[in-house]
């Protein structure tokens, strides 16, 4: 077992995707090194690193979706491909050296409360202590492979979008997509432009936004590099613009009703009316994730495309079988069918006295699994970036990531100072908040009527039901009275 030596509290990072990275970073500029980044994978990046099937990126225009201290002026479109944004995280990472930090290829086993401190347990073997420990392993890592009769008996290639061959050539094959939501939708347009024959197996269709993604001419980029104040002000346009979208699935409005009439013309310009009806939800708007694309629907209407709308009853060697009866056969499936949400990562987390994540988390009461989406009552010194019931429909995953990772180094400096040593939120403070949650949904929009990853087996959606500038209060200093501390 080898022991920090060092007297400032130590603390443990799991995951280098976005939220990882920056705490390191944060705690790097902050001149606070004892740390240690623990990534499964040979690189940082995360959701950048994994989902790399054709068409990825990223709904968040690229000049919100970059560290505020790190800006870059020469993004190549307004919503960046999956790959750009991977190469700006290699190059912040770059910057700040994470590599001295990272412990790559080290899946976190188990993390312990023992004696005051996260003992941190890895695959490799190795055991380490901690003072604190940051779950950065994001809401959706975890992969949905599902259960369909016959899934392993296909003969042809077949992928999960977040775990993409780059190796296989699927130009003039027959490939299917199953799933539309996001990750669905946006791989649609570049594999019916090369794909010999596409059908997309639709069990719900989901309302499309139709957000023109156009490239920045060189121009524009030398204005941004000369005047760097013309990104700041990009940032804050769009971070704006996000805004007003957040707050339409707060409340019933004339945001709400925009969102709705934008879909319904985009629906609408589909001239085949049966395949326009085909395409139609059923739900609102915005209910399931918002969906943004420029060029989904023209895909649709390709002759090379088939839209089927009955459900898959099983998957054969030569493809998939319908319910009403037909084989589609295919040379490629791809499994667009998203992630189980909020698994945190590491399956097991016990804190003292008997408690763990799963028992809190999984088995708890609903009412008092988390505590203002960064904690979890009877966990000590643990902390989730973008947890549970973070806003992550109504403001940006990189924003909610610095909020909380600010959050933290609030917190350390108490640990800093020598005036606790631990802290935990109180059950009765988690269950306060599960309490004004369950009665803060009623006029959102995800509660219209729909399914979705929102709920994950909950009653209330894991969302945050009040606006972007609630949270950033909510977790602008940290409660005392809220913790048992010792
Ligand atoms: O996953 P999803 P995703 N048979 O859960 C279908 C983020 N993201 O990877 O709706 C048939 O949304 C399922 O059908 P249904 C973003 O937060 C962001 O697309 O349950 N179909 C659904 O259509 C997003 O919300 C970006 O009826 C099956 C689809 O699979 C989240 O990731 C890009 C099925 C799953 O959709 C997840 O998106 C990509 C079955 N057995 C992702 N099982 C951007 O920033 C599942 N489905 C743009």
């Amino acid at each position: 077992m080898s022991t920090q030596t060092s007297n400032s509290p130590s603390i443990a990072i799991i995951g280098a995707g976005m939220s990882g990275m920056l705490m390191a970073i944060k705690l790097i500029r902050a001149g606070k090194t004892n740390f240690t980044l623990f990534e499964k994978a040979k690189k940082i990046g995360g959701v950048w690193r994994e989902n790399r099937y054709p068409g990825v990126a990223c709904d968040v225009a690229s000049f919100s979706y970059c560290y505020a201290f790190e800006p870059k002026s020469d993004w190549t479109r307004r919503f960046s491909g999956g790959a750009e944004i991977q190469a700006y995280f290699e190059h912040v990472a770059k910057k700040y050296n994470l590599e001295k930090y990272l412990k790559a290829e080290t899946l976190v086993t188990d993390a312990t409360f023992t004696d005051g401190e996260w003992v941190v347990t890895t695959d490799k073997g190795d055991t380490q202590r901690f003072t604190l420990l940051v779950d950065a392993t994001g809401p959706l890592n975890n992969k949905i492979y599902p259960k369909i009769d016959g899934i392993d008996s296909f003969d042809g290639k077949m992928v999960h979008t977040a775990d993409w061959d780059d190796n296989y050539d699927y130009a003039g094959k027959r490939v299917g997509i199953i799933g539309s939501g996001s990750s669905g939708v946006q791989a649609t347009w570049p594999i019916a432009q090369k794909a010999s024959h596409l059908t997309t197996f639709i069990r719900t269709p989901q309302w499309i936004m139709p957000t023109p993604n156009p490239h920045y001419s060189e121009f524009q980029k030398m204005l941004k590099r000369q005047f760097p104040f013309l990104g700041w002000i990009t940032r804050k346009f769009y971070d704006w613009i996000g805004e007003q979208f957040g707050r339409a699935a707060l409340n019933d409005g004339w945001r709400r009703k925009g969102v709705a009439k934008w879909c319904e013309s985009n629906l609408n310009s589909i001239k085949d009316e049966a395949l326009r009806e085909k395409l139609r939800p059923d739900h609102q708007a915005m209910c399931k994730r918002m969906i943004v694309s420029e060029n989904y629907y023209d895909a649709m209407q390709q002759d090379n495309v088939h839209v089927e709308r009955n459900d898959i009853t099983g998957i054969e060697k030569n493809g998939v079988r319908t319910a009403d009866g037909q084989l589609h056969e295919l040379d490629m499936i791809v499994l667009a069918t998203g992630f189980h949400p909020n698994t945190w990562g590491v399956e097991s987390i016990h804190g003292p006295n008997g408690v763990s994540l799963d028992s809190v988390w999984n088995k708890g009461e609903e009412k008092s699994r988390n505590y203002h989406s960064i904690g979890v009552p009877g966990l000590p010194n643990f902390f989730v970036l973008i947890g549970p019931n973070s806003p992550i429909t109504n403001l940006s995953l990189i924003d909610i990531a610095d909020i909380g990772v600010d959050y933290v180094l609030k917190c350390l400096e108490k640990f800093d100072n020598g005036e606790i040593s631990t802290m935990a939120p109180k059950a009765s403070a988690a269950t306060a908040f599960g309490e004004s949650l369950m009665t803060s949904f009623d006029d959102t929009i995800w509660v219209t009527g729909c399914s979705s990853w929102y709920f994950d087996g909950s009653t209330v959606p894991q969302t945050w039901p009040w606006a972007p500038s609630h949270f950033r209060e909510t977790l602008k200093e940290p409660r005392w009275d809220d913790y048992e501390i010792t």
